[in-house]
């Protein structure tokens, strides 16, 4: 599948600290350490509506890693899925009469352009399920080999129990499993199931749904499934991170962890596992099921910068959750007015040690907050709006402006 363009990002002058990363399995920050490029894959779309603030905080966090890489001098694999063919893709297509393909492509053609507009670098793999139907047969028969698939009526069951290390990454215990399994796509009370968390790798065909011809009867991929085969195919084994928004952390990135483990005994699936915080609108967690969205497309069609757009995302750290609130769109369109007034001034308050703080609070956990109010303070110096104008640095703007663009992605 085609990504998007690649946005020109500068190079800096200086190189910015070894990258650590807070781990979902130990709870901890993690020092990343890769060896030849760093290899990263974050769960993309399930395209059956535009993309909303939390995909978009999501996906901006993520595009701080892979600048921060680059900055730290690594080269970077990113890989990212489309899920364009699953339950809810199927459901809306239903439900608003539309062929499911036009649906698929329509709304991941708006997400490309979503994504260029808020400068979020291109994964270099761009992979939908549909395409990868042949990976994933290909797993699912490793799987069987391994003796840890099943049949239940037409569909095929992955057995949890298989892989030893089943629970690591996501360190819930049973009942929490349980309880969240069922919210997130699992069907723990299907008779005939061994263990009520075993999770479906292939479903058998469905009336009125699409399905594709397999050595296990025609039918479609599960969820899980998917990402743990594009992953494997297009980084390897034991790569970098694995990343997504935390409503993925079970059974998604657990499940996939799973697959991989047990198709590749004593490997890992990733070395670290990564989950941005919930973006919530009106109270509650902005979802597609909910409706209470805020869509980056119509922002843009009401001729809002993406860039304010952008800084908005950033003013919160990407592990937390939190709450969209249209004022704070607004005071960032005013705070990006007075970046530009400081940067059009050409001296400024001295930019080296900007540079360092931003590079640092970024390469601590993409501690984005920490970085603008470093920026925050450049431009207040620079401006006077402190007290007298500081023009001490006779090339400030120049390195402000390779800074913003290299390390956060705003482009002024
Ligand atoms: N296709 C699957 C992943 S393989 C999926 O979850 N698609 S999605 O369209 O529902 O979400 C896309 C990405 O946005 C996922 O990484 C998800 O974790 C993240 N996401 C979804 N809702 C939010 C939200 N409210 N806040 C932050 N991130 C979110
Ligand atoms: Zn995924």
């Amino acid at each position: 599948m085609r990504a998007w363009s690649a946005p020109e990002v500068p190079v800096l002058p200086v190189m910015g600290p070894p990258v650590a990363l807070h781990d979902t399995p130990s709870g901890g920050l993690v020092t990343t350490t890769p060896t030849g490029p760093a290899r990263l894959y974050v769960c993309g779309i399930t395209p059956y509506d535009a993309t909303h603030m939390g995909h978009a905080a999501t996906y901006v966090g993520f595009d701080l890693l892979h600048r921060a890489w680059r900055n730290a001098g690594h080269d970077v694999t990113y890989v990212q899925n489309v899920t364009d063919v699953d339950d809810p893709l199927l459901e809306r297509a239903t439900k608003v009469n539309i062929d499911w393909v036009e649906l698929a492509e329509r709304e991941t053609e708006l997400f490309r352009q979503d994504m260029s507009a808020l400068r979020v670098l291109p994964p270099a793999a761009y992979v939908g399920a549909v395409e990868s139907i042949p990976l994933v047969i290909a797993l699912i028969e490793r799987l069987q080999a391994a003796g840890s698939v099943y049949r239940v009526e037409d569909d095929l069951y992955f057995s949890v129990t298989a892989d030893p290390a089943f629970g690591e990454e996501s360190t819930y215990d049973r009942e929490t499993m349980l309880r969240i399994f069922p919210e997130r796509g699992g069907d723990p009370d299907r008779a005939g199931k061994r263990d009520p968390l075993d999770c479906v790798v292939w479903r058998g065909e469905r009336e009125g749904e699409p399905s594709w011809e397999s050595p296990f009867g025609p039918g479609r991929p599960g969820w899980h499934i998917e990402c743990a085969a594009i992953a494997m195919e297009h980084l390897g084994g034991d790569f970098d991170v694995q990343g997504g928004g935390s409503d993925l952390v079970f059974p998604h990135h657990e499940m996939c962890a799973g697959h991989a483990q047990v198709a590749v005994p004593g490997t890992r699936f990733a070395q670290v596992y990564a989950h941005a915080g919930m973006v919530a609108y009106d109270g509650e967690k902005m979802s597609k099921s909910r409706g209470n969205l805020v869509f980056v497309s119509a922002l843009r069609n009401s001729d809002v910068d993406p860039m304010a757009i952008r800084l908005t995302l950033l003013r919160h750290h990407y592990r937390s959750d939190w709450e969209w609130l249209d004022a704070e769109l607004f005071d960032n369109v005013d705070a990006l007015a007075d970046w530009r007034r400081a940067v059009s001034l050409g001296a400024g308050a001295p930019a080296a040690p900007v540079v360092d703080t931003v590079l640092a609070a970024l390469a601590d956990d993409l501690d984005a907050p920490r970085a603008l109010a470093a920026v925050d303070a450049w431009v207040a110096s620079t401006l006077g709006t402190d007290g007298l104008a500081d023009t001490s640095d006779p090339h400030a703007s120049v390195t402000m402006l390779s800074l913003l663009d290299a390390a956060l992605g705003i482009r002024l």
